[in-house]
């Protein structure tokens, strides 16, 4: 082999590995407005198994998507989306959905991760929207749902999906439960 062809080659391979590295830190930054929490595949044996959740938050709204093993309307799968809007242990909001069919869902106040106890649906703005054939839930809550707080509006999110199998009740957390992810800064 030439000189000039090995050092074309390794150019190559420069470039190549330079290639390589580029995602991996553009991925970096775990502190931004949008982020993507990947949640392990087959962690339960269930439709409701949760791939990922990937969380925009901007000025005026947080939008927030989930991605499930399969959101077909009978699978009756359903979600639980929890806030943190303080920084400080526990969620003050959480937004719970049917992912199913006629989609009821409905956004509450919390100071716990149990939502046991009877609460009144918040009337702010919010939405749900269902693709069945991606998997994905896609909700957006506005900001003016949430009571001021110190800070400049980072949220971290803890999402739970759940559903039945043999008549008993399976849950899939995003990675550790009642764990909030990383902090996601708003735009
Ligand atoms: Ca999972
Ligand atoms: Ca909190
Ligand atoms: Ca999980």
């Amino acid at each position: 082999m030439s000189t000039t062809v090995m050092r074309t080659l390794s150019a190559a391979a420069a470039l190549a590995a330079l290639a390589a590295l580029t995602p991996v830190l553009a991925a970096a930054p775990a502190y931004a407005a949008t982020a993507t929490f990947n949640d392990a595949v087959g962690d339960i044996s269930h439709s409701a198994d949760l791939r990922s959740v990937s969380v925009n938050n901007a000025d005026k709204n947080v939008r927030i998507r989930l991605t499930v093993r399969d959101l077909a309307p009978n699978k009756g799968v359903g979600a639980t989306v929890f806030l943190d809007t303080d920084g400080e242990r526990g969620p003050e909001y959480a937004m719970v959905a049917g992912l199913t069919g006629g989609a009821d869902y409905y956004l509450v106040r919390t100071d716990s991760w149990k939502l046991g106890k009877a609460r009144t649906p918040m009337t702010c703005s919010h939405t749900l929207r269902l693709d069945n054939a991606a998997n994905t839930a896609r909700i957006r809550i506005s900001k003016e749902c949430f009571e001021a707080v110190p800070g400049d509006g980072d949220m971290r999110v803890e999402v739970r999906t759940s559903g039945t199998a043999d008549g008993k009740s399976v849950v899939d957390w995003l990675g550790s439960a009642r764990t909030f992810g990383a902090s996601i800064a708003q735009d």
